[in-house]
């Protein structure tokens, strides 16, 4: 009785076709809710999502065919797990928390056909399939970097991004704020970060930053869709658009120039200079402050020019500035090298090669969690393939099946599942000045990155996921994304 599998990207854990009728969505139904006032605003937030395609009202209240239940004795699903089952009775979502609800709203959106992404009233019938699935997710952290610095990226264009992030049931959004060529966030005790600072880019453009109230609505419209913004001023290096900022910052007391090339590594903050630690507890501590997440990145990548002995020196200092503001360390992998407080994370961007391993190892030696990025695997700034228009290709060239086919679980040797918080595909934006690009390198790659954070090992490959891939098509080009049509994908449409 096995009907064809769904498209569901990420896969969920356990999917069985039913017998009987379909669910039809149609003018006469309703969205119930039983749960908190999250609970609620899920349901509402559903209401949002259908009601322009189908021109349906949909009215959000205590009864209805899509019925949403929020109860505590779902405890085997976890905080983000699920139960739908949709038949010709209704659709009923059941999860622990609102954010397994949304979740799970997540999976009905994609069950139902892809015009229900439209933005204008569309013709034709909103069928689901019978169908029960029970899902949870493998890995806690799903995440994406979005990389603010090199070029600046507008607040839309940032909950665009989010908006399509959602969709895999990504958890996590990275932003990278501040790197040599630009500080995009305002701090109102160093306020030239970002006035100075922030009045460039890659190229020599214009640049932008995030002002506090603009930061706060991305991470409130993030933390609607149950997306948890993760903050990183990198330190000690890739700093210098705060050192052309403050001469004080600087080893010699004169400001560097603003800096618009693409090299990486030659900036240091001062290890040995009090005034150092003053302006990483004043950024972290206005940053805290915006932020609800419970963690903070200080990034401590290629700090080539940083004395070894100060490397180490800084890392612990800053990641105790960090928990002092009540939030968890999170790093690139080479802070590993250094002595990080409980609670840590380090973020592993290697190739395979045994000193990424090493540093891998030494975060797990620690206690520390890592996040599994592996730059030849879930870097969205790495080429497809040698006709890219743009990105880099220092991790090689990454198709979209290369990106799919990793675990995070076997990437390094001796750091288990059970030290893996989970997974993080970076964009870096060197060679990405607009939105469109940015798009393009994400799509359709991303997917397949929250498919591996969230969708267990077992029953995972690319024979078979391509298809699912291929079948996102028309729901990309009822939401307007400007993918990559890779050749390696049996495109829907
Ligand atoms: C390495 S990966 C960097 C970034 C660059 C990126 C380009 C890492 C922690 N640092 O500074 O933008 O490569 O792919």
């Amino acid at each position: 009785m096995s009907r064809p599998a769904t498209g569901l990207i990420p896969k969920p854990v356990s999917v069985q076709a039913l017998d009987g009728a379909p669910f039809e969505l149609t003018e006469r139904s309703a969205i119930g809710v039983s749960g908190g006032r999250q609970a609620t605003q899920v349901g509402e937030s559903l209401a949002r999502l259908l009601r322009p395609s189908t021109g349906f009202a949909l009215p959000a209240g205590r009864a209805g065919d899509i019925w949403l239940e929020q109860t505590g004795s779902l405890t085997e699903f976890g905080a983000e797990g699920y139960q739908l089952e949709a038949g010709s009775d209704g659709v009923t979502i059941r999860a622990l928390t609102a954010e397994g609800l949304f979740r799970g709203v997540t999976t009905l959106r994609q069950l139902l056909p892809a015009r229900i992404e439209q933005a204008t009233t569309q013709l034709g019938s909103w069928t689901v399939d019978a169908i029960r699935i029970a899902d949870r997710p493998r890995f806690g952290y799903r995440g994406t970097m979005l990389d603010v610095a090199r070029h600046f990226v507008a607040v839309d264009e940032v909950t665009r991004y989010i908006d399509l992030a959602v969709l895999y049931k990504l958890n996590r959004l990275h932003l990278h704020l501040s790197d040599d060529q630009g500080w995009r966030i305002a701090i109102d005790s160093w306020p030239r970060l970002a006035t100075y600072g922030g009045s460039t880019g890659v190229g020599g453009g214009g640049g932008g930053y995030f002002t506090k109230e603009q930061y706060a609505e991305i991470v409130r419209y993030a933390a609607e869709r149950y997306l948890t913004v993760v903050p990183e001023i990198d330190t000690p290096s890739h700093t210098n658009a705060a050192l052309a900022s403050y001469a004080e910052l600087n080893c010699d007391g004169t400001a560097s120039p603003l800096y618009t090339g693409t090299e990486v590594g030659f900036s240091s903050l001062c290890i040995p200079k009090p005034v150092t630690y003053e302006f990483l507890d004043d950024v972290f501590g206005e940053l805290a402050d915006l932020t609800p997440g419970d963690t903070m990145h200080l990034g401590g990548d290629e700090a080539h020019v940083t004395p070894h002995d100060h490397y180490l020196e800084f890392v612990p200092k800053a990641a105790r500035i960090v928990n002092d503001h009540g939030k968890r360390a999170m790093g690139w992998q080479e802070i590993a090298e250094a002595e990080l407080p409980p609670g840590s994370t380090a973020q592993y961007w290697g190739t395979g090669d045994e000193q990424s391993a090493d540093l891998a190892r030494a975060a797990v030696t620690q206690g520390a969690s890592v996040v599994m990025s592996p730059a030849d695997h879930a870097y969205l700034d790495m080429k497809y393939d040698e006709d890219t228009p743009y990105g880099q290709s220092w991790a090689g060239l990454v198709p979209v099946e290369q990106s799919y086919s990793w675990d995070p679980a076997t990437q390094v040797p001796d750091v288990p599942e059970s030290a893996i918080a989970g997974v993080e595909a970076a964009l870096w934006t060197e060679t990405l000045d607009e939105i469109a690009k940015v798009e393009f390198m994400a799509y359709p790659r991303l997917p397949g990155i929250a498919e591996i954070g969230w969708s267990p090992a077992a029953g995972r490959s690319w024979s078979e996921y391509r298809h699912r891939l291929g079948g996102q098509a028309p729901r990309w080009n009822a939401l307007d994304v400007n993918f990559y049509r890779s050749p390696e994908v049996p495109w829907a449409d």
